[in-house]
Formats: structure tokens, C-alpha cells, sequence
């Protein structure tokens, strides 16, 4: 693992361990957090649930494993800085882990489904144009003023059955790191929608105040000044939008010409799907369908391979995925950075060199 910054932990898996699977491994996964991962007592956990809704829940966690229907979701998770460092050579990004393609990884969740956990609780009007709030325990002291973890997802996602209060993880109970013992799992949001160590679930007429909801986690414009930055400034982000990363070769690399292989994954926004990658060894005047490795669920990457002829010299790849409804990447950074670096969805280049064939 690549690790950011220990105190908090955060940490992203090399290209090539996230390549070699499609479901990620647990201990290749990557780890983000804004505070001191916290110590949970799961005898005494309680998960209240509470707000507009007519009969109030107080849940331990054998009551929610024993009366809620467990189901499994394959899904990806996004931070919503993944790829930030192809945002630093268009300027400068203080104060943000410059987390290269690897803040992101698909795993097998088991839990309940919030939409099941919110009928208990006799959720009145399930049409409503409400929010549903997330708390956790864990106080960062990176948010101003430091406060504990929360954020919220509209109430019409958090209706949907890919949603989950998820206590395993690929088969085995939810690592502490993840949010042992229940965490959100809401795929095709940005991460930090998928709160860990989940301790409280409010139904409200308003989006979560919490500093991750409010202030940070928004696309701020390009000229604004991040530390002036307050509640409702820039665009809220929730479902991410369609982006691609190249793992093999990596950046740097050396290969022997002749036939390269280029691999990479592709997400698409929720509700539709990745249906073209294209990679380029001549700057876009030519493209090279990859070929579509099979995709586990809808709410999943899909690992993509290809092999380009190249001879000798420097030469720089560029990728771009294209999804069902026509829409391809945004070709530059530049043309996206913003001052807190979310969202890079740019088309992603290696630069490599391609060595004289062995034996010429
Ligand atoms: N309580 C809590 N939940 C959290 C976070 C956090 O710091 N505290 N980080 C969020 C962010 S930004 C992301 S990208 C994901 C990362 O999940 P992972 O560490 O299991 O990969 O968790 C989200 N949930
Ligand atoms: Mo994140």
C-alpha cells in the first residue's frame, strides 16, 4: 500500500495490485479517513434510528442481524479525491492527499438494506423530497470547527435496494478499518457517503449540516479560496460521474516493445453502464478499443485489457471510457481542477518507455 498520511490513516493499493483482481482483495483496499479510527464495544453499539418517522428504532447489533433479511450487493467505492494527483501538475492542491488512481475498490457487502431498516422505523411518506442523515463516532479535527463524522444521501437513493448497512465485507465481518461492526454502503455515491461506524440514522427535510456535507465535498469554483470556503458554498456531490483509470503500464514504466499490455478499469454513473474504452498511443489521433472484462453487478467497475503494437522511444497512453449514453471523458484536467481536487475524471495518461525488443 501506498500510505498518505499515518495519523489519519490513509492509504491506496499500487496500480498493480489493484489490477490483478476484480474483486479487491481486503487488504488491498483502500483506507480513508478523516480522524482516529475508533474502538467500538459491538455488545454495546446501538444503532438509533430516528427523525420523521412514527416509531423510532434503537437496534443492537444481534437485532439487526436477526431481523432484517441479509442480502449482498457487489459494489465499488469512489473517494471522491481518487486520481486528485493528475490535479496537481494544473496547480497546486494544499492540504489534500494526492491520492493517485487507487482510491477506489469493489468488494462482496452483506447487511440489511437501509430501505428495510427504514420501513421498521415506519417511514411515513417514502415519495417525500426528505434527506437521510448519517452519524458516526469518529471526530476529526480537520473539519472546522472538529466535529464527528456525518453526511446524508437523499431520501429517493436511500430507498433504492443497492443500499446497505453492510456488517461483512468479502465474506468476512466488516474490518474495524471499514467501519466495524456497520458502515452505509451507497454505491455509485462518492465515498464519503458511505459512513463507517454508522451510529445514528435521521430522516430530515434537510441535507446533513455535518462539516463533510455542508462545507467540504463540494466542487468549489476554480478562483475560490478553499480555507474561506463555508456551508453551501460550490456543488454538493453525490453520484459520481463516469471515469477511467490506466493500471498497467504504470507511469514511468519501462516495457520491451512489441505488443504492450494496457489495462485499466472504467466506472460509469449510476443507472448506466460502461459500454466503450478506448486507448490511445498518439496523443488521441488513433484509438484501440480494450476489451470489457465481465462486470460483477451494475454497481461495479468493469477491468478493461488491451494490447497496443509500440515501438521503441517515449510514449505517452491516454485512456478514455464512453457509457450508454454517448458521454465520454472530459479530455483535460485542467478543464475540471478545482481548489479541493474532487472529482478528476479526465482522460488518464501514463507516460512509459518502450525498450529495444530482447534479443535486437
Ligand atoms: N465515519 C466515517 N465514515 C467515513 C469516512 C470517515 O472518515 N469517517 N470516510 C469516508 C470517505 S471520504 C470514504 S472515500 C470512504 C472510504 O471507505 P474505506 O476506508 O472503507 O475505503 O469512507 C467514508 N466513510
Ligand atoms: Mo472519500
Amino acid at each position: 500500500m501506498l500510505v498518505h498520511e499515518d495519523e489519519p490513516f490513509n492509504a491506496e493499493p499500487t496500480p498493480k495490485v489493484l489490477g490483478r483482481s476484480t474483486l479487491t482483495p481486503i487488504n488491498a483496499f483502500y483506507s480513508r479517513n478523516h480522524g482516529p479510527i475508533p474502538t467500538i464495544d459491538h455488545d454495546k453499539w446501538r444503532l438509533v434510528v430516528d427523525g420523521l418517522v412514527d416509531t423510532p428504532l434503537e437496534l443492537s447489533l444481534a437485532d439487526l442481524k436477526s431481523q432484517f433479511e441479509i442480502h449482498e450487493v457487489v459494489a465499488t467505492l469512489q473517494c471522491a479525491g481518487n486520481r486528485r494527483a493528475g490535479f496537481l501538475a494544473v496547480a497546486d492542491i494544499p492540504g489534500e492527499d494526492p491520492w493517485q488512481g487507487g482510491a477506489i475498490g469493489t468488494a462482496v457487502w452483506a447487511g440489511a438494506r437501509l430501505v428495510d431498516v427504514l420501513a421498521a422505523a415506519g417511514l411515513a411518506d417514502d415519495s417525500a423530497d426528505l434527506h437521510v442523515d448519517f452519524s458516526a463516532p469518529d471526530v476529526s479535527e480537520l473539519a472546522t470547527p472538529p466535529q464527528a463524522y456525518g453526511s446524508s444521501i437523499p431520501l429517493s437513493k436511500a430507498m433504492q435496494t443497492e443500499v446497505l448497512l453492510a456488517w461483512r465485507m468479502n465474506g468476512r465481518d466488516l474490518p474495524r478499518v471499514h467501519g466495524a461492526p456497520v458502515r452505509v454502503v451507497a454505491p455509485a455515491y462518492i465515498g464519503a457517503r458511505s459512513v463507517k461506524w454508522i451510529d445514528r440514522i435521521s430522516v430530515q427535510t434537510t441535507p446533513s449540516d455535518n462539516y463533510f456535507q455542508a462545507t467540504a465535498y463540494r466542487i468549489l469554483a476554480p478562483s475560490a479560496d478553499p480555507d474561506q470556503a463555508g456551508p453551501g458554498d460550490g456543488i454538493s456531490l453525490g453520484p459520481w460521474a463516469l471515469n477511467s483509470e490506466i493500471l498497467t503500464p504504470t507511469d514511468d514504466g519501462s516495457v520491451p516493445a512489441g505488443a504492450v499490455a494496457v489495462t485499466g478499469y472504467a466506472v460509469a454513473p449510476e443507472h448506466r453502464r460502461v459500454v466503450r474504452v478506448e486507448v490511445s498511443a498518439d496523443e488521441g489521433a488513433t484509438w484501440h478499443d480494450a476489451l470489457l472484462d465481465e462486470q460483477p453487478s451494475p454497481w461495479t467497475w468493469v477491468h478493461w485489457r488491451t494490447n497496443l503494437d509500440l515501438d521503441p522511444g517515449n510514449r505517452t497512453l491516454v485512456a478514455r471510457a464512453w457509457d450508454d449514453t454517448g458521454t465520454q471523458q472530459p479530455q483535460e484536467a485542467a478543464s475540471l481542477w478545482n481548489p479541493k481536487g474532487y472529482g478528476n475524471t479526465a482522460w488518464p495518461t501514463k507516460t512509459i518507455h518502450v525498450d529495444q525488443e530482447r534479443g535486437t
